[in-house]
């Protein structure tokens, strides 16, 4: 009987509930959309007339359905960007939709996508700029209790959230009411944000919360999508606040900060292995140049090769991807866009389509109490609850994937089994030829998911060894795949 074999115990931190529903999202989409893409603007002022906002055929279900048939499990909208217009009809500003001619000043852009979101099997997430260079108390702390009426708004009426987005940039000049001066805060304490958050955690206790530094998904240090090799999902925020990445600095004071930041920046990409919170990265970046639409643009469209190249960089690195699609002056994705994105899909569903390893004669070296529960099967039964590992003293722990025929890859994709912790701390890859084994890959983080894409090979067998670890791997898939 080997019912009362114990699951390895936990290397702490630990992804809470909310962060391990999140790490199954991977790639979601971003919309940038507002007075901007009627501005040709990528920051708003604050002066801008709410008039200008015009689309001239908003739909939601073009942006929604689009984003679900490429493979995207949720969008998040910028409801205010930094220029202070909001998407949604809010009670405490005329600097809305409500003052534009759009539906008369009746729409609600917000609840549009929300709704279409939920229709299409997508999930929804907002992004509210901290920063508003439209409201006449920005700095002062009406400002902040203003800020918190919207959140308030956004996370009571608009049904579940799954995310909610907070930027960091923050301050500098703008309208502010028609004083048009520089305005600088203290990123440190004027959001009070421990008590900002706690209003996203009453209304919406599963949305995750994205700054720079969390509380429960990092920024990954750049806007270019990529994470770095490794990209740990830990880290230790001691020293780091929201909005410490901000790129508005003047002052030879701030200089040096930025200095200090460039350095903090590298450890947001790739994350600290003995850090003490469980912190995730998301990429962010754009499918153009900018983040908001400008006709200019409509030639530098990502290709689907460079967004599959962005989604093993990111994905491929145990974080995810959050793509932006900025709505044209109609209100919907533009053709172009479309097309590379449905490109992409097509192309991630030609590699990963078919795993190889469904074939394969599975064998480890050891499994945990000889359970059934740990076993090597649970590597490739499609199923991220179950896992294989080992006893607690097994310092090479190794499996060997036999296929009947020889086969040909250039792609491995390993997970681990995150609610015991980012365990693994190096692996190799090895393939057998002509009876000896020979190196493929040496890695070291596995994380949510460790997709490695090499030269293509072909074998009869592979070796999967988890080295040096200072505790027993719970690896939960292994797959093998072919792109042509
Ligand atoms: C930045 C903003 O300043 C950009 O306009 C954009 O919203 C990007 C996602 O975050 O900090
Ligand atoms: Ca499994």
């Amino acid at each position: 009987m080997t019912l009362d074999i114990q699951p390895p115990s936990p290397l702490y931190p630990v992804p809470s509930p909310r962060q391990l529903r999140w790490h199954t999202h991977e790639f979601y989409g971003f919309l940038h959309f507002g007075l901007n893409t009627f501005t040709d603007k990528e920051w708003g002022y604050g002066d801008e007339s709410p008039e200008l906002f015009a689309p001239t055929n908003f739909d939601a279900d073009q942006i929604a359905s689009t984003a679900n048939d490429v493979g995207m499990s949720g969008l998040i909208l910028t409801c205010k960007h930094h220029d202070g217009f909001c998407l949604w009809p809010s009670r405490y500003t005329d600097h809305s939709i409500k003052s534009s001619p759009w539906k008369k000043g009746q729409g609600d852009v917000v609840g549009e996508m929300a709704d279409a979101c939920q229709r299409h099997d997508i999930l929804f997430g907002v992004y509210l700029s901290p920063w508003d260079r439209n409201h006449a108390e920005y700095g002062r702390p009406a400002y902040l209790e203003y800020y918190r009426k919207q959140l308030i708004e956004l996370t009571t009426e608009y049904g579940d959230l799954f995310e909610v987005w907070f930027d960091g940039a923050n301050g500098g000049d703008g309208y502010y009411g028609g004083v048009y001066e520089q305005r600088r805060i203290d990123r440190r304490t004027y959001y009070d944000w421990e008590n900002t958050w706690q209003i996203v955690r009453q209304n919406q206790p599963n949305a995750v919360m994205f700054s720079d530094v969390g509380p429960d998904v990092r920024w990954v240090g750049n806007e270019n999508g990529i994470a770095g090799d490794p990209c740990w999902s830990t880290l230790s925020t001691a020293g780091l606040y929201p909005g410490f990445g901000g790129d508005d600095w003047t002052t030879e004071l701030e200089m040096d900060m930025a200095q200090a930041w460039a350095s903090d920046q590298q450890m947001l990409n790739q994350g600290y292995r003995q850090g003490d919170s469980w912190l995730p990265a998301e990429c962010d970046v754009s499918i153009r140049p900018g983040w908001f639409y400008h006709s200019s643009e409509d030639d530098k469209v990502k290709s689907a090769e460079t967004l599959l190249d962005l989604y093993f960089k990111s994905v491929g690195r145990g974080a995810s991807l959050l793509l932006n699609i900025p709505p044209d002056k109609t209100g919907q994705f533009h053709p172009n866009d479309v097309q590379n994105l449905q490109e992409f899909r097509r192309r991630r569903e030609q590699i990963f389509s078919q795993d190889l390893t469904s074939t394969a004669y599975i064998e480890a070296n050891n499994i945990r109490g000889n359970s059934h529960r740990f076993s090597a099967q649970n590597l490739v039964d499609n199923n991220t609850d179950t896992y294989w590992s080992t006893d607690d003293n097994i310092s090479e722990a190794e499996v060997i994937f036999e296929f009947p025929h020889t086969i040909s890859f250039n792609i491995v994709g390993i997970r681990e089994y995150l609610p015991l912790g980012q365990r693994v701390d190096s692996f190799t890859l090895e393939i057998e030829q002509d009876g000896v084994w020979q190196s493929y890959y040496r890695g070291t983080a596995i994380g949510n998911l460790c997709l490695v894409r090499e030269q293509k090979c072909t074998t009869q067998k592979i070796r999967f060894r988890c080295r040096d670890n200072s505790v027993c791997p719970a690896i939960s898939e292994f797959k093998v795949y072919l792109d042509p």
